[in-house]
């Protein structure tokens, strides 16, 4: 496969003005014909006579140069392109091809899903419906015209508005009309027996605007979460970014088969099922904060991605990276904003710098690629989101409103990149950010050590920064960031100190007397003083998580229990207990490594032993602070990854706290669990979150007591969390034959309804008691499963690979090898799919010796594979190189 480079990008040579295209679906097949109105392209950089359109996978039945058929002989076709030469200034193309939808098992292009048809066409999936300029620089008015027939496909759907239709004997039509000119990704067409939920929404000039979901009959129950949660993503986006909603109706439609979690089409977003339907009898409270979050950042992509879209894929985190930041901001304003920042960053700390530090590290803008559907990443998406987030910071939220609002009135209707973003950022504040863009351009996760040093004399408290940042595949030497550390000094209270920096010493925002400022790290070696500073204070440093950055600062365990109490960011507490526990973890696995015994340091139980004592906090926040970390993160802050030390090592903590802790956790069980009921408002969505987590924790720590509680709670659960929560709990807990009558009933109950099985799967591959290989395998047979839908692949095969980490790890290799077999099957039907499974190989060098080459060797006998796509190829290879 070819690699595709940033430095090669060039303006296309022909635009396409408008686009007109008719869709004939049958059962068989789905006849497209298109007419492009093409240009040569005025501003192209060195204009070439050849029109190379993409084409994948299509029957090409016709072509015709403004109404003239062309003879084989005057065009060139191969596998992915059509070309013609020497063609007029400005021409017509008809290009009618022949696809079978049916047949589509990659679910890019169109496709069907239960009895529907349905499109996906970012990145490049426009082109498995017909021939055309696939890059998003190339933007166009589209009318589609959908016949179908009538009583398989009463509801025909495509972008922008309704303005014709008809019907001939069984057949029907519709046509459409989006006013916006659009890159063909942003393309959409749905027909099916669907059924709707409607409402409408009121924006800020007073236009009404007609919003529907769209789903199969059965799932109508399921609609009114999402519609609520567009309406409040419609007016928050008024509200703080002044974005109002541009056309007059707004569509929603679920589909079961889909790669992704949802794509935002102009006017007809297409959801993943399990990302838009949901009920409090059938989903858990995590999933209604996931909907809630997807339906917002599908919804702000119609400014940030639609209106200004990117100029090429390299650009994608210019739409991702922000749209993410404001979806976060978003679920911030609607639920605990320290909550909302912890679980971010604890994917980030754990995925991203995990894939920072691996053979498929890149940067935020990528400079090469060979298939773009590989840079979906947690660094285009959730590392781009932090580098708009400390754009925020540095300009503060009203010049960064600024900023937006110039960016999106200068770029409106343009498609653009990172650099023309930045600069506006720039041009409000007036700062110069050189220096900052290097997060766009470097890769790797930047390592900050920082040390301290307190005169009593002076009153000068003085912190000594140094930066640095690991070599990554094709970056050996960085420069040096620029990193806004969010810094506060605690006094021996617990309260914090007013800042006042020494003049001369380095920026920071904010004012003297501030209590959290944001010193700029610009150099390698940097130190910045405070003066005034009366006692030797603790310092919290990186709040909220400031710079998506590892922290090396020599904490010593008191005060990490102490910055647990008392530090009044609410991440930093989380955070000092989260490295408390990691330190503890550290100990022990360094302990058995050398063969020796160490006690568990009783400052960790007593720590927790005090969230579970606190009676005012926040139950969102306790649930969060009571959680062991996940092998996965133990993993990623591993130098060398020992699977048995670190599950030994989890295993013996969680049996010390159900040793020490069972009766509080007992006694907060008892009390959360009266309270929490079964309404869906954030306070109660806290309670249940904590009721469960000592839940299971109890578990976990092998407590019998755990057993009947979870029974009981199962019998009488009023919502899926309470429900679910109980059946993890057996699941994870010390009765075999409890949890596995708890599985059976809850297939008995839920088996009619897929996305609830998917989280039966799912509970199951993830298990260390119940997801043995057999039991996979055995899982992957099951007559609910079906290789052809993503969602039981990933909750099946995904969960295994990425959570499992006893038996996928297997010493044996049995866990690799049925992960290589699965990967070879899925690349045959759905290399996206496949290549997302590669991942846990992907981390082979980092394991102990033994298990990294029996995984080295599983991605060679992949690479082996005869007819390997180009998705998993540049996976594998790079992970090989
Ligand atoms: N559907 C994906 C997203 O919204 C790609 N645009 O992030
Ligand atoms: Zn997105």
């Amino acid at each position: 496969p070819r690699t595709i480079y940033l430095k090669d990008y060039r303006k296309p040579d022909f635009l396409i003005d408008a686009t007109d295209l008719n869709f004939q679906l049958y059962e068989d097949g789905a006849r497209v014909t298109s007419q492009l109105h093409i240009r040569r392209n005025p501003d192209a950089d060195a204009f070439r006579d050849v029109l190379e359109l993409d084409g994948v996978e299509l029957q090409l039945e016709r072509l015709l140069l403004d109404g003239r058929t062309l003879n084989p002989d005057e065009y060139q076709l191969d596998d992915e392109t059509l070309r013609l030469e020497r063609l007029p200034k400005q021409f017509v193309l008809t290009v009618v091809t022949w696809i079978k939808p049916q047949e589509n098992t990659c679910l890019e292009g169109l496709y069907r899903s239960s009895s529907m048809f349905c499109t996906q066409c970012e990145a490049e999936g426009f082109r498995r419906i017909t021939y055309y300029l696939d890059r998003p620089d190339v933007m166009s008015s589209f009318t589609t015209t959908i016949e179908a027939e009538k009583s398989r496909y009463p509801v025909l759907l495509s972008n922008g508005n309704p303005v014709a239709s008809g019907e001939s004997g069984d057949r029907h039509w519709v046509k459409w009309e989006d006013p916006f000119k659009k890159p063909c990704y942003l393309f959409a067409l749905v027909a099916g027996d669907l059924e709707w939920v409607e409402d409408s929404f009121t924006t800020m000039s007073g236009r009404e605007v007609q919003l529907r979901i769209y789903v199969e009959p059965q799932d109508l129950n399921k609609c009114s979460h999402a519609m609520d949660s567009l309406k409040r993503s419609m007016t928050w986006d008024e509200e703080v970014y002044g974005r109002e909603y541009d056309l007059d109706i707004f569509n929603i439609v679920a589909v079961s088969d889909f790669n992704m979690g949802a794509m935002e089409n102009k006017g007809l977003n297409i959801f993943n099922s399990s990302c838009v339907l949901a009920n409090p009898e059938t989903s858990t409270d995590s999933a209604f904060q996931r909907i809630e979050a997807i339906v917002a950042h599908e919804y702000f992509h119609n400014w940030s991605g639609n209106r200004v879209t990117c100029r090429d894929w390299f650009q994608l985190s210019l739409k991702e990276g922000f749209t993410v930041f404001r979806d976060a901001e978003f679920s911030a304003d609607m639920h605990s904003r320290a909550v909302k920042r912890i679980e971010d960053v604890a994917l980030l700390r754990t995925m991203q710098f995990a894939e920072d530090a691996g053979p498929m590290s890149h940067p935020v803008r990528p400079d090469s690629y060979m298939e773009i559907s590989n840079f979906y990443t947690l660094t285009v998406y959730e590392k781009g989101s932090e580098v708009v987030r400390m754009l925020h910071t540095l300009l503060e939220p009203e010049k960064f409103r600024e900023g937006s609002d110039l960016y999106f009135s200068r770029f409106d209707g343009q498609a653009v990149t990172t650099d023309d973003f930045v600069a506006c950022m720039e041009e409000v504040s007036g700062q110069d950010f050189t220096q900052f863009k290097r997060w766009y351009s470097q890769s790797g996760t930047p390592v900050l050590t920082v040390t301290d040093h307190y005169d009593a004399e002076t009153s000068e408290y003085r912190l000594d920064v140094k930066q640095s940042c690991p070599p990554t595949p094709g970056q050996q030497e960085k420069q040096p960031f620029q990193i806004p550390l969010a810094v506060g000094l605690l006094d021996g209270s617990g309260k914090d100190m007013p800042l006042t920096l020494k003049a001369g010493q380095g920026d920071a925002s904010g004012a003297d007397g501030d209590l959290t400022r944001n010193i700029l790290v610009r150099e390698s070696e940097q130190s910045f003083v405070f003066t005034g500073v009366t006692e030797k204070p603790t310092p919290s440093l990186l709040r909220s998580f400031s710079a998506p950055v590892r922290l090396n600062y020599p904490y010593d365990r008191n005060q990490l229990t102490f910055l647990m109490s008392f530090d009044s960011d609410g991440f930093n507490r989380w955070d000092a207990g989260q490295k408390l526990a990691v330190s503890v973890f550290n100990e022990l696995i360094n302990a058995e490594l050398k063969g020796e015994q160490v006690d568990i340091d009783e400052r960790y139980i007593d720590a927790m032993r005090q969230v579970l004592l606190d009676d005012k906090g926040d139950h969102a926040m306790l649930a969060k602070m009571v959680q062991v970390p996940g092998v996965s993160l133990l993993a990623e802050q591993a130098e060398v990854v020992h699977v048995d030390a670190i599950l030994n090592a989890r295993q013996r903590v969680h049996e010390r706290i159900g040793a020490s802790l069972s009766e509080l956790l007992l006694s907060k069980y008892r009390q959360l669990h009266a309270q929490s009921g079964n309404a869906l408002d954030s306070v109660s969505m806290g309670l249940r979150a904590y009721k469960n987590a000592c839940l299971m924790l109890l578990a976990q720590g092998g407590a019998q007591e755990s057993v009947a509680l979870a029974k009981l709670q199962m019998q009488q659960a009023q919502t899926m969390t309470d429900e679910f929560g109980a059946l993890a709990a057996l699941v994870n807990g010390p009765d075999i034959e409890a949890a596995q009558s708890a599985l059976a009933d809850f297939l008995c109950k839920w088996k009619k309804d897929q996305l609830v099985m998917e989280q039966w799967f799912s509970v199951q591959a993830a298990s260390e008691r119940h997801g043995a290989l057999d039991s996979i395998q055995a899982l992957t047979a099951h007559e609910l499963f079906s290789e052809r839908n993503p969602n039981k692949v990933r909750s099946v095969i995904g969960t295994f690979g990425g959570q499992n980490w006893r038996h996928f790890h297997a010493a044996d290799g049995s866990g690799y090898r049925f992960l290589r077999e699965w990967i070879i099957k899925m690349d045959g039907l759905n290399p996206q799919i496949a290549s997302r499974l590669l991942t846990p190989l992907t981390r082979w060098r980092k394991l102990e010796p033994q298990r990294s080459a029996l995984m080295q060797k599983e991605l060679q006998e992949i690479m082996a594979h005869p007819g390997l796509s180009r998705d998993a190829y540049e996976v594998v290879s790079k992970s090989l190189k």
